[in-house]
């Protein structure tokens, strides 16, 4: 496996690649132009000089997170072609710099999503924390406000103002599609796009919702084993995978993460995995701990020593950390926490890898 880094982009990240590459056991980062608005083609040249910045800092540029999907093709209106068809110039572009993994997710109208954005922790550090009452009971636009006030000046993947400027209409819109219309625009998706990624070499990889369940009436749908499954067999390509996120997943007791871990990367279909931990405080009230398996909730060694023995070798980032030792920024992106977390997974890998071969 090859562990890397979220990182924003210069403008967009407090965190430079230069802290980056001291992180011991890094090979790149995982980047995204956050300001090409979604459906747009990402230009070629605009690529190209973004894979020298990082490689001119010591790094690889070979997954990219997100590409978002347009809501056109999430809704299956027949506007949606014109948007496959930039999706895939976007994919060619990206294969252009040596891009192997594209990390997206197809959640309607948002992405992830949690009620406070920087929780005080006993030890004085903070965190992100989701209630399930709280996000059932708040209008979507009251959230997407209190987020906005919360991000401390950053735009939030997934909370961009273009995708939220319209978010009662977008919901609306939604109102009728049914949750097997939406599997079907989710296939027609990775039909077109499917053997364009096969032709490129570019893996996709989609992420699971977060959390794993219907959230403002929208449909939710890569949340659990058996949908993920579903997922895969709208699509058999080896190139039709999913970012297998720990935290997203595990966020409902039902799904077992080792045993998820074991049959999708088992069978080649995990591309990139977010790993961290999470402390529950009831049955869907959590909030994001430190990754350590004593902090929160996962046992994060029967994690990784799933990764192990389905010999992963795709790519690994560390999730959302929380917020220590005075770091302000990107709530879930700061630098150090994160850091703390790829220095304990590695330290896992190598224990149980020694531990094998003795
Ligand atoms: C949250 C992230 C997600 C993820 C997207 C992928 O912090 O894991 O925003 O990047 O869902 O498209």
């Amino acid at each position: 496996m090859k562990i890397v880094f979220r990182w924003f982009g210069a403008g967009f990240d407090k965190i430079t690649l230069e802290h980056i590459r001291q992180i011991p056991g890094i090979s790149g980062v995982v980047t995204s132009l956050m300001d090409i608005p979604v459906g747009e083609v990402w230009p070629l040249e605009r690529l190209k000089a973004l894979q020298k910045q990082v490689e001119d800092a010591g790094l690889a540029l070979e997954v990219i997170e997100s590409v978002n999907i347009h809501e056109d093709i999430k809704l299956g209106v027949p506007t949606r072609d014109r948007y496959i068809e930039a999706y895939i110039q976007t994919m060619k572009h990206l294969s252009q710099i040596g891009v192997k993994v594209i990390c997206y997710n197809f959640m309607p109208v948002l992405d992830w999503v949690r009620s406070e954005l920087a929780r005080p922790l006993p030890d004085g550090s903070n965190t992100m924390a989701y209630n399930h009452d709280y996000v059932m009971k708040i209008d979507p636009q009251m959230l997407s406000k209190a987020v906005g006030e919360q991000s401390n000046g950053y735009e939030l993947p997934g909370w961009e103002p273009d995708r939220l400027k319209e978010m009662a209409a977008t919901i609306a819109k939604y109102q009728t599609v049914t949750e097997e219309q939406y599997w079907q625009n989710i296939k027609y998706f990775l039909d077109a796009v499917i053997p364009w990624a096969e032709k490129y070499d570019v893996k996709l990889a989609i992420h699971p919702d977060d959390p794993p369940w219907p959230i403002f009436g929208l449909p939710r749908v890569i949340n659990s084993r058996d949908n993920i499954r579903r997922f895969l067999e709208l699509n058999n390509s080896p190139y039709n995978g999913i970012t297998l996120c720990t935290g997203s997943l595990g966020s409902d007791r039902a799904n077992d993460l080792p045993s998820l871990i074991r049959e999708f990367a088992g069978e080649g279909r995990v591309h990139f995995a977010h790993v961290r931990n999470l402390k529950f405080e009831s049955d869907k009230d959590f909030f994001e701990s430190a990754h350590l398996s004593s902090c929160g909730s996962f046992d994060m060694f029967a994690i990784v020593k799933a990764f192990y023995d389905a010999k992963f070798c795709g790519y690994i980032r560390t999730d959302h950390g929380r917020m220590i030792w005075g770091e302000t920024g990107r709530p879930g992106y700061g630098l150090y926490d994160r850091a703390l977390g790829i220095t304990y997974i590695l330290g896992l890998w190598e224990a149980i890898d020694k531990i094998e071969s003795y």
